[in-house]
């Protein structure tokens, strides 16, 4: 019963949020109808009941669709700003944020128009909400490595406005391989590095990550537990896991919350952490994933608050920083 309020009151650390995926039905609405585009759907509940998905790939054509909305700077402040209220109730201090340039530059809207509407609205957020925040360029993977490349070269004007880069999109069949030479350019800029991997494919790719795209985190790594030498080199080298669990059964990456690899993960000692990846589409924020999990998953206090600690340990902050917000969750 107080589940619920204990999650609430631990300040926590969003690791793991894909920009567009927090674009709830009502924006969308509101934003195509200024922008005078024509949803596939006549209605706010008709939208919501496509929601409903049997893999990545099924949830990625409805969340490249949405994104199809937004047009101008406006846009992407608004949807930006919406998401960092919305987490601000929920005791989310700190935001690593990510965006997909190539989802909008490939419509034809500048990669300016997206930045600017996206940072105007975090540096709001520190100044008025007291979020601090990280920005995070996406790579889409199903694209090519010389795609990839003009991104990397459109994002060199805004460095000092992103801290890292990272992989995401259909998984199987688009390898961290086919990335090597641009994420060893990324990292040339200063960016740091992340991927998806071992979300829908399989351990080899979280292998291939790190070995060769050398990133400093992975996103989702669920299938990890498949590997003991893996997860050995997990807790060895403090490679954090930003994990998504409603993700995770929205997508079918796991059949039911009670199988969710979570604990099994701290168990072993994995810096594993929890997040909400796409929470307009999954079914929910940070509070919600933590409340989800902890009750599929019978969580104590000790695991609980081990979850929030570990994203401040896994966060991009300054160790001086870090360990102010760790003492705030004790
Ligand atoms: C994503 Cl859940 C997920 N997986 C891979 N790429 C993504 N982009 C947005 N959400
Ligand atoms: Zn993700």
């Amino acid at each position: 019963p107080n589940l619920k309020k204990v999650i609430k009151g631990i300040p926590k650390a969003e690791l793991h949020l894909h920009i567009e995926g927090s674009f709830e039905p009502e924006l969308m609405f509101q934003i195509a109808k200024r922008n005078n585009i024509i949803l596939d759907y006549d209605s706010i509940d008709s939208l919501k009941k496509a929601y409903q998905f049997n893999n990545l790939q099924e949830f990625l054509d409805i969340y490249y669709t949405g994104a199809k909305v937004l047009l101008y700077e406006q846009d992407f402040y608004d949807l930006t700003w919406a998401y960092l209220n919305k987490v601000h109730d929920q005791n989310v201090v700190h935001v690593e944020v990510f965006f997909d340039p190539q989802t909008h530059t490939d419509r034809g809207v500048d990669f300016a128009v997206v930045i600017n509407g996206i940072y105007k609205a975090l540096e709001k957020a520190k100044q008025e909400l007291n979020i601090s925040y990280k920005l995070i360029m996406s790579y889409l993977r199903h694209l090519s490595e010389e795609e990839a490349f003009k991104t990397l070269e459109s994002s060199l004007p805004y460095k000092d406005w992103i801290d890292g880069v990272g992989l995401d999109s259909s998984e199987i069949g688009n390898p961290p391989s086919k990335f090597v030479q641009v994420f060893k350019a990324s990292a040339k800029h200063g960016y740091k590095l992340v991927a998806h991997a071992g979300e829908e494919g399989p351990v080899d790719y979280i292998w291939e990550a790190l070995d060769l795209l050398k990133v400093i985190r992975i996103d989702h790594g669920n299938r990890c537990l498949d590997d003991e030498k893996l997860v050995q080199r997990l807790v060895k080298e403090k490679i954090p896991l930003t994990l998504c669990p409603l993700s995770n059964v929205a997508l079918k990456v796991i059949s039911k919350m009670e199988e969710h690899p979570v604990a099994k993960m701290l168990e072993k000692g994995i810096i594993a952490t929890i997040h909400s990846d796409d929470p307009a589409y999954f079914g929910g924020y940070m509070n919600a994933n933590f409340y989800e999990t902890a009750k599929a998953l019978n969580l104590n206090k000790r695991q609980i608050m081990q979850l929030a600690i570990n994203a401040f340990e896994a966060s991009w902050l300054s160790s001086n920083v870090k360990e102010k917000h760790i003492l705030e969750v004790k």
